[in-house]
């Protein structure tokens, strides 16, 4: 039989906390092997990002062709997208794929360093990208920066932010509220049909100090939906994935924990 392989469009991090090599580890603890089209390389620690080196874009879109040509890829993810016209090849591309899923982490800025995505960049992910997305994952920060809003409005209406969101044309929006304020890290999940609140206990401590939360997120989402989850379902299970992850995440002295990507199933 073949399995799907899911597929992840990112940047690579050293550290293997975030970017691609999170993604795989994520894949993989979902007992999926999945494959990697690189789109930059990253020069960073875990205390900032210090260099980006963007692939161009001519030669992501072969690695991409390739894996598409001799794969079965139903579901994509992509993280770490650095430049408008990469997003605009990466939209051309998928867009004439048959995909059944497409999760889009709108990744525009490090915890701490100069952002990934300048004005032209982020016009080309909501424009281009975003049409063809199953799901997009934004964090407060994240939404506030697209939509063009302080993040206390999008605190104040979270429901207004996320139609506003799907307004780009993606289909549903994941709205993160793990780096908010209260006793519980809240979502929202909103399909156009309904909208839903995932709650689970906020961890004290390590929560906002951890490395690749959202990279892992969106790859549990993908390997989650690509296992035949409704998007409700798998929302839920990647946060649990997540949570857990956090919880027995490791400090290495100075700087962001490491996740424990192996939490799994
Ligand atoms: O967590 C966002 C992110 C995604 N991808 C890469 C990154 C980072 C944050 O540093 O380096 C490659």
């Amino acid at each position: 039989m073949t399995r799907t392989v899911p597929l992840t469009l990112a940047g690579s991090d050293p550290t293997g906390g975030a970017g691609l090599e999170a993604d795989l580890k994520v894949f993989l603890a979902h007992g999926l092997s999945g494959s990697a089209v690189s789109t930059c390389l990253t020069d960073q620690d875990l205390i900032g990002v210090h260099e980006i080196r963007p692939i161009p874009a001519g030669f992501v879109r072969s690695r991409l062709d390739s894996v598409l040509r001799c794969l079965p890829v139903r579901g994509v993810k992509t993280g770490l997208l650095p430049g408008a016209n990469l997003i605009r090849t990466l939209a051309r591309v998928l867009g004439e794929h048959d995909l059944e899923h497409l999760v889009i982490d709108p990744v525009l800025a490090p915890s701490h360093g100069a952002p990934f995505l300048d004005r032209s960049g982020r016009r080309a992910l909501i424009e281009q990208l975003f049409p063809l997305a199953s799901v997009i994952t934004p964090n407060l920060d994240e939404a506030a920066d697209l939509l063009g809003m302080p993040v206390a409005s999008i605190r104040r209406n979270p429901a207004r932010a996320t139609g506003l969101l799907r307004q780009t044309g993606a289909a549903a929006v994941l709205l993160k509220g793990g780096h908010g304020r209260g006793v519980r890290a809240t979502d929202l999940l909103d399909d156009g049909r309904r909208l839903r609140e995932l709650h689970l206990p906020r961890i004290c401590g390590p929560a906002g100090q951890v490395h690749g939360t959202g990279c892992a997120l969106s790859a549990a989402l993908l390997a989650r939906l690509l296992s035949g989850r409704t998007l409700i379902e798998a929302a839920r299970e990647a946060k649990r994935y997540v949570h857990s992850a956090i919880r027995r995440s490791t400090s290495h002295g100075k700087g962001q924990r490491l996740l424990d990507f192996s939490s799994g199933r």
